[in-house]
């Protein structure tokens, strides 16, 4: 045995000996530059791909570093087309719902059910309707210096995700120009610095461009504006207002204001700072707010004359608290020397290079970090990025996998904060979400369903394809409530959060439905985005059981409500349970008619999945052979897929305790499935498999959903020496683990609150108490 292992069984006092301890705390923090991606170029006009993003949770940038004229993207995450529709829900639809079930029961054709379904039951609103609405381009950001491109030297675009500060450089006849930009969180801005070498070389005209047609430019002492109206292509519901305002200061040289530029010359360095906003605000039923230029002139105001070092240092401290708590180090080739694009070509051709499996995991954090703090709408498909009035799918909230997904992270790799504006957004959903429930099942609590925006739109439909229908989106997003408050142990986050639970399982009280054999299924079904209409679907009812679980446990902790604990315990266990198929596959459809080619099946949705990730039904160990039929059913479905679908793949093969499959899937996303700025492509862009990809990384390292916390539960092979510090297991712990071998050399827990815990490494168990602020360590 060799000394590592020795001394983990010692410490862990297992009755073997050991005298040394380990010198390297696990915690020692990664070299900077591996936080680093870089470029040797500006990004390519038309491939924002290739510009680096920034964001504050509300107000993102993308800075593509262009020589002569420099384009920064902007966007603010609550600019939307559409209008909140008070006619979402459909009058008669419950006695469509009736009909659509009882077709369903008597087995009908597809054809009859989809009719009703569609015709009668789905809204006339939503999805692809002009109320519906998109998430919108806000506007973009225009620097002309007059530099010749091709007189540059020494140019390097980078982006260093420890501070959150993207940055610009290069030489031109003997002088070296810098930008630097930021989004900072406290201050609610974003902010540019642009510098030179040598006094009074900065020349710059800046000027600003709109996708939106109603839209006016104006100058004011210094300050650009941008002020606008979304065009919703209705007269009846206005849309909505925005405004973006730059103020620019120079030090040195000379400022003209001419119509709609701001021109400096002869400057030593100028500072220009960005305000954004809309007239949004999240609250059903009208979501309106205060106007964008008063909120901008409060914001702009609040700054109240700070200087450009005083912004960033404010800012980097903010990033710092949130990005610093979690490093990993995968030892072996880092690459940090190569651009990234060169890194990932690299990468593509050898797949060695742990050092970018590492940040490309860091980046997704990033990424959350920049994309969703409190304050701020939720990360949507695409983030906060957006370069288009028409993003792909609307650039919305997808509630079958892909907004749950970007979630994933948030609580696993120590960014609960970031949780906050889901959770905020899915208390004001629970509003529109109990009218759509009386209104289509005429039943109690509260219901969304496949895609929902930012107007509270919860209704089943519209008539475009019967995905539109699927009813578990509110169960669903109580996994990562309820997992929220998991991570925390706080009895307060659970009395919050108890009404959204409460409420999701009300619905389903009052909404199951009696199959063959007296069991309990959902009806109408459907298991994304695959097979027909119907009652057969597990992926549904495993929802619902990780919901009832979750209401039966919060009962238990808050002490009350044991009558409706009891009451779904009994539902519970009449829930169609999941199955074994003859190909050895775990089911997808209980109707085993449905599951014939299952072993030929490769499509990206693994929905059934669901009770081995996110959920916690099918545990390895536990439910053996369950987990058998995952693992088959996960063989047949493959490693190929799009970008969201194989980081979600990470997680189930590391919850299978799979380490070297789960890498593979890291190879193949990392390899396959990012631009050259690392982020996800489906393709087109899509952000939710780079925060998949994130609590992927983290699962293979530690686990903690069922009961017991699980020590580099799926290492492989190709990680064999590493550490990783300040990830959070459930019950309050952060954790730091290092590794040598393959092996487990060092553990450390600290606990939040006061917490009884047990933690596993291989074979080996122990129990210990923590009290809150309190850490341990071994070996000791
Ligand atoms: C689901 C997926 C698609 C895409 C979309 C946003 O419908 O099946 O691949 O990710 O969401």
């Amino acid at each position: 045995m060799n000394k590592p292992m020795l001394l983990l069984l010692a410490c862990m006092g297992l009755g073997l000996t050991a005298a040394q301890t380990a010198t390297d705390h696990p915690a020692s923090p990664a070299n900077p530059s591996d936080l680093t991606l870089w470029f040797t170029g500006p990004a390519i006009a038309t491939k924002w791909e290739e510009a680096l993003p920034l964001g504050n949770g509300r107000l993102g940038a993308m800075i593509f570093g262009g020589i002569g004229k420099e384009h920064i993207l902007l966007n603010e995450d609550s600019l939307w087309s559409g209008w909140a529709e008070p006619g979402n829900d459909r009058e008669g639809s419950f006695a469509a719902l009736q009909r659509l079930r009882g077709l369903i029961r008597d087995k009908a054709p597809q054809a009859a059910i989809k009719k009703v379904a569609m015709d009668e039951f789905a809204s006339l609103h939503g999805y692809g309707k002009k109320d519906f609405g998109a998430y919108q381009a806000f506007c973009s950001l225009w620097l002309e210096t007059g530099h010749d491109a091709a007189a540059v030297t020494d140019y390097r675009r980078d982006l260093n995700l420890a501070t959150g500060i993207a940055s610009v450089r290069y030489q031109l006849d003997g002088v070296t120009y810098t930008r630097e930009l930021f989004c900072s969180h406290p201050d609610q801005v974003a902010v540019m610095r642009l510098r030179a070498d040598q006094p009074g070389k900065i020349n710059l005209a800046l000027s600003a461009t709109s996708a939106h047609k109603q839209t006016k430019i104006t100058v004011n002492n210094g300050d650009l504006i941008l002020a606008g109206q979304v065009d919703t292509g209705n007269p009846d519901h206005p849309g909505m207002l925005f405004e973006g305002r730059w103020h620019v200061r120079s030090d040195g040289g000379q400022r003209t204001d001419s119509g709609d530029t701001v021109t400096v010359s002869g400057a030593n360095a100028v500072t220009v700072v960005m305000a954004g906003a809309t007239n949004y605000q999240l609250r059903y039923p009208d979501y309106i707010g205060d106007a964008p230029s008063l909120r901008n002139a409060r914001t702009l105001q609040r700054m109240n004359g700070r200087d450009y070092e005083s912004l960033r240092s404010v800012h980097v401290t903010d990033h710092q608290r949130l990005f610093g708590r979690v490093g990993l180090t995968l030892t072996g080739t880092a690459r940090a020397d190569l651009p990234i694009d060169e890194r990932l070509a690299a990468y593509k051709k050898t797949r060695d290079d742990p050092g970018l499996e590492a940040l490309t995991f860091q980046y997704g954090r990033y990424l959350l970090i920049a994309s969703s703090r409190p304050g701020g709408m939720p990360a949507n498909l695409q983030g906060l990025w957006n370069n288009s009035n028409r993003p792909p799918w609307n650039g919305d909230y997808h509630l079958n996998i892909n907004l749950q997904m970007n979630y994933w992270p948030a609580d696993l790799c120590n960014l609960s904060e970031c949780f906050e504006p889901l959770l905020q957004w899915t208390e004001d959903l629970s509003k529109p979400g109990a009218k759509t429930a009386k209104v289509h099942y005429d039943s109690r609590g509260w219901v969304a369903h496949h895609t929902c925006n930012v107007w509270g739109f919860t209704a089943p439909g519209p008539n475009r394809g019967v995905h539109m229908l699927e009813s578990e989106s509110a169960a669903f997003l109580c996994q990562n409530i309820w997992d929220h408050y998991a991570f925390s142990g706080d009895p307060a986050v659970l009395e919050r959060i108890w009404p959204l639970l409460k409420g999701a399982a009300l619905f389903w009280v009052d909404n199951l439905q009696e199959v063959d054999g007296g069991r309990l299924a959902v009806s109408p079904s459907y298991s994304p985005e695959h097979g027909p209409l119907g009652d057969s679907a597990h992926y549904q009812t495993m929802i619902v059981w990780d919901l009832f679980s979750h209401c039966i446990e919060a009962t238990r902790i808050l002490g009350k409500e044991a009558g409706f604990a009891e009451e779904l315990r009994t539902l519970r266990d009449r829930l169609q349970p999941p199955q074994t198929g003859s190909y050895g596959q775990l089911q997808e459809w209980s109707d085993p008619a449905l599951e014939k080619g299952a072993n030929k099946d490769q499509h990206r949705h693994v929905s059934h999945m669901f009770a081995l990730h996110p959920g916690s039904r099918i545990v390895p160990g536990r439910d053996a052979d369950l987990a058998a039929a995952a693992m088959k059913s996960m063989q047949f479905r493959g490693d190929g897929a799009t970008g969201w679908s194989m980081g979600w793949k990470v997680n189930i093969w590391a919850r299978l305790l799979d380490g070297d499959h789960a890498h593979k899937l890291v190879q193949n996303f990392v390899g396959g499935r990012i631009y050259p700025n690392l982020w996800c492509a489906h393709p087109p862009f899509q952000i939710d498999g780079n925060f998949g990809y994130s609590a992927g990384v983290a699962e293979m390292l530690l686990q903690s959903h069922a009961e017991k916390i699980v020590l580099l539960p799926a290492l492989p092979a190709a990680w064999s020496e590493g550490s990783v510090r300040g990830l959070r297991a459930r019950g309050g712990l952060i954790v730091d683990l290092a590794w040598k071998d393959g092996k487990l050399v060092q553990a450390k827990f600290q606990a939040e609150r006061p917490v009884d815990f047990t933690f596993r490494y291989k074979t080996h168990e122990k129990t210990r108490h923590l009290s809150a602020g309190e850490s341990i360590e071994f070996p000791r």
